[in-house]
């Protein structure tokens, strides 16, 4: 961009918050890039030749503010959809916004994966944006927390954007809390345009502002600003900046806009906003009043105005026509990304061979071995999550045991590798797994715990929408291999609703996670350090019952022992009826295969354990009934929609002409887990229901 030598006469730079006459032109030309794009974006839609418009009309000259404050490629930002000011300000050129506003096998931002103006550089540190709502703001707190882990003087910040209806998610709040715990360099940019979608602020927000709202966190630095007033943004935002470039804490900018336009181009905002509020608002606009504002001050003269606006009309004009001759992306491409392309944690190089030595350890032990050793072979590693440190009072430690989690597969990992890498988080697993999120996203290795299977359902959305999305949504600019370990599972006596459920289906069915379940304890040190070289998001689940059981133990395999994920195990070999099971389910499946040889001397029942449920060893299903030409699936979870549904139809589907008797699914009742003994006995499969199903499948 070229500039126009400014009138200088009147330009006092201590007037404009310390910017000269070069840098105030720059913003103009944002600004008016900025809408001009979004006109253009409109027209092309309109058109029908782009498929998808949400413009950022009215939040550009706080955006602008926000971007002139950044460091590029140094800080990190977390952007909103209204955000395209500000990424033009970090550096994204017009053309690379419109290609993905035409979906070309080129947008840099997601290759055509994702809707316009869901911003992603990875050489600007643009995290790839999704839709939600609110899921960003704990992102960035793990962001932040990298910068700190990787250097603890770091003046990095982290920008995360949202609008006011966004400060009414969970995750804002978790995020707030988590950011002012830590004092973490986080810079919210709350950029209040008065609407979600038709939703008014007085129907939003309590009181109906949220700097009143969030007056009482401690450590943030609040400024509530005229954002569409640019020099009072960029004060507000430099000195926001500061704050939390100096260690001091995070800082939130409260920037009321104007959304000139509707919410989205399936919006009509007319529906809900009255023609005299229509017009108050037009009169806010920033396009208008900032070069007005360069007019009267005599920075730029009316004809050297002409001149740029001249200059970004071409620009953006040339740079959709060339946006528009661009390639789709191949119908071939739909699976890329998906998992990483650097590590494939199916391939044979996961198959080592245990080298056993000592006693025979717990599940618990293995798991806990596992965690120390590669946490002292890659240092990256950190633990968190509800009670997994041994004490936050470190200084109890001289006195006290130390926890070490509810079930103590973290005990003793604060005390060896120090509060900084093991540590409690407050109670909001969203805010576990969206921080885990973003420290991957830098490159540290978060090992997250989430308490109780029954209680993940506050990260759903982090882990559905975020976790496995990030590298496929982002073309695989970015990733984010966390390992979730998670307890799962009954079998208990007195676990009952919140303790003891299963419900592993929900998350196979989720395209780029991966899940696994061992059934003991040297499956589970193998799989988990898998998990932990992984470059894949990982959701662990370990069952509950298995922990401490006498029969599933394992002496200490070495600690380069891993096991490739996808990779079933024969427990047990036979050749006329296969069952296929995983977890607690396993041990079950063995003592029915054993009960009914031990009557019926014809029968010879083959127990397959998968251990790794997305992906799992179908050549291991198919071997095993091309021999058996009899199965049932098997598991603990209910039956219905279940994981053994999948399995059952791509038997019935692939098998067909193999089997001689139906496929047979064994699960639970299409219930709750009860408290009481004798029901959840009821309600959880059994030796007995297994052993009674093979009967039949064999006499069928
Ligand atoms: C979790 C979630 N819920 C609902 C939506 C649908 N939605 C998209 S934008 C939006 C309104 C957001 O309002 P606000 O945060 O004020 O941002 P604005 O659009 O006004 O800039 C809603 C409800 C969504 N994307 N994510
Ligand atoms: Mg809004």
């Amino acid at each position: 961009m070229a500039t126009t030598p400014a009138s200088t006469e009147r330009y006092k730079a201590v007037r404009y918050e310390g910017l000269d006459a070069d840098t105030l032109i720059r913003a103009f030309r944002i600004m008016h890039t900025a809408r001009r794009l979004d006109d253009r974006e409109i027209a092309l839609k309109r058109q029908n030749r782009i498929f998808f418009q949400i413009s950022g009309a009215g939040h550009e000259a706080v955006e602008t503010a926000a971007g002139l404050v950044l460091r590029p490629g140094s800080d990190w930002i977390y952007p909103y959809y209204r955000d395209r000011a500000l990424c033009l300000t970090l550096g994204v050129t017009p053309y690379e916004m419109l290609l993905q506003s035409v979906g070309a096998a080129d947008d840099p931002a997601s290759g055509g994966r994702q809707m316009p103006s869901h911003w992603g550089s990875p050489k600007l540190h643009i995290v790839t944006a999704s839709s939600p709502t609110g899921t960003q703001f704990v992102q960035a707190v793990g962001c932040a927390e990298a910068s700190r882990f990787r250097n603890a003087k770091s003046d990095e910040v982290t920008l995360v954007a949202g609008g006011d209806g966004a400060t009414s998610e969970g995750e804002f709040w978790e995020a707030l809390n988590a950011a002012c715990l830590k004092r973490l360099p986080v810079l919210f940019l709350i950029e209040d345009n008065g609407y979600a979608i038709s939703v008014p602020l007085e129907a939003q927000t309590a009181g109906g502002n949220i700097s009143t709202l969030i007056a009482g966190f401690p450590h943030l630095l609040r400024q509530e600003v005229d954002g569409t007033d640019f020099l009072a943004s960029y004060r507000a935002l430099r000195d926001a900046a500061a704050h939390c470039r100096s260690g001091q804490g995070p800082a939130l900018v409260h920037a009321h806009v104007v959304r000139l336009y509707s919410h989205s181009l399936s919006d009509d905002e007319r529906m809900y906003k009255t023609a005299a509020e229509r017009k108050a608002e037009s009169e806010r606009d920033p396009f208008l009043t900032f070069p007005k504002f360069l007019v009267d001050e005599g920075i730029l003269d009316r004809h050297a105005l002409q001149l740029i606006v001249h200059e970004i009309d071409e620009e953006v004009h040339e740079a959709a026509q060339q946006a528009l001759r661009q390639d789709a992306p191949a119908r071939e491409s739909a699976m890329v990304y998906l998992y990483s392309g650097r590590v494939d944690p199916t391939s044979e190089a996961f198959a080592a061979a245990p080298y056993v030595t000592g006693e025979p350890k717990t599940m618990v032990d293995l798991l806990n071995a596992t965690l120390r050793e590669e946490m002292r072979r890659n240092l990256d590693v950190v633990v968190f999550g509800e009670d997994v440190a041994d004490c936050s009072r470190e200084e109890n430690l001289a006195e006290v045991k130390g926890k070490g989690g509810v079930f103590k597969v973290t005990a003793g990992l604060q005390i060896e590798f120090g509060p900084h890498r093991v540590f409690n988080t407050p109670l909001a697993e969203a805010a576990i797994v969206g921080r885990a999120i973003g420290m991957a996203t830098r490159g540290l290795k978060p090992v997250a715990e989430v308490q109780f299977f029954d209680y993940i359902w506050p990260a759903m959305m982090q882990i559905r929408d975020e976790l496995a999305t990030m590298r496929w949504r982002s073309n695989g600019g970015f990733s984010c291999p966390v390992v979730l370990r998670v307890p799962i599972g009954g079998y208990l006596n007195g676990g009952a609703v919140y303790h003891s459920q299963c419900g592993e289906v929900e998350f196979t069915h989720i395209p780029g996670l991966r899940v696994v379940m061992p059934s003991n304890a040297l499956d589970a040190c193998g799989l988990l350090r898998t998990a932990m070289r992984s470059d894949d998001p990982v959701l662990f689940l370990e069952h509950k019952r298995l922990y401490r059981e006498p029969y599933n133990r394992s002496p200490h395999p070495g600690s380069d022992f891993t096991i490739p994920f996808g990779r079933a195990k024969i427990v047990k070999t036979g050749h006329n009826l296969t069952i296929v099971t995983y977890g607690a389910v396993v041990q079950k499946a063995l003592q029915a295969a054993m009960q009914v040889e031990r009557t019926n001397h014809e029968a010879s029942i083959e127990v397959i354990d998968l251990r790794s449920l997305a992906p799992y060893d179908w050549d291991a299903v198919r071997s095993s009934i091309e021999k058996t030409n009899r199965v049932i699936v098997a598991h603990e979870d209910t039956v219905s929609w279940g994981y053994g549904a999948e399995i059952a139809a791509r038997i019935a589907d692939e098998l067909f002409d193999k089997l001689d008797a139906p496929v047979r699914r064994v699960g639970a009742l299409d219930t709750w887990v009860g408290y009481h003994p004798q029901l959840e006995h009821a309600i959880l499969p059994q030796v007995d229901d297994l052993a009674r199903e093979a009967e039949r499948l064999l006499a069928y």
